[in-house]
């Protein structure tokens, strides 16, 4: 009953639900993996995920690679002296502790796509190899999507 009502209140929330996906693999279950539309020529783009680590031992991701770029970052956003938000490298393994979940999202932590060697659209899947310190090797499919659309979304609030 509470997936149902889950899912009638993400149609309600978004246009977008419908592309909205999930993964799980071993303990780790991947959240609705979306990149960014970029602009047009590009180099970078931004992906988003939520990672859920419902195993009794903490995890890390280790190695994040996709076909589509030369390479990738895992980048936090901080707040200069000068109240600016910049973003830098994340400060060592991106850790996703036991039973805990580490949210990637606009405005925080995101992942990197650098060097862009196809023009990444609204609409399109594009698979991502994520690698786990324990859960070992999954592959994802991230979404692009425009950002207005996908700001709408609110799925942290009620899971
Ligand atoms: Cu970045």
């Amino acid at each position: 009953m509470r997936v149902l009502l889950y899912a009638a209140l993400c149609l309600l929330a978004a246009p977008f639900a419908a592309s909205a996906h999930d993964y799980e693999h071993n303990a780790i279950y991947l959240s609705h993996p979306w990149i960014v539309e970029p602009p047009p020529g590009a180099p970078t783009a931004a992906g988003y995920l939520m990672i859920t680590n419902d195993g009794e031992d903490g995890d890390q991701l280790v190695s994040v690679t996709a076909d589509f770029a030369e390479r990738t970052e895992i980048h936090s956003m901080i707040m200069t002296d000068d109240g600016i938000m910049q973003m830098r490298p994340h400060d060592g393994p991106l850790v996703v502790p036991a039973g805990g979940d580490v949210l990637l999202e606009p405005g925080g932590l995101h992942i990197m796509f650098m060097g862009l060697r196809e023009s990444l659209k609204d609409g399109d899947n594009h698979a991502v190899v994520l690698e786990f310190e324990t859960a070992g090797e999954v592959v994802v499919e991230f979404t692009v999507q425009k950002r207005d659309g996908a700001m709408d979304m609110s799925h942290g609030d009620d899971s």
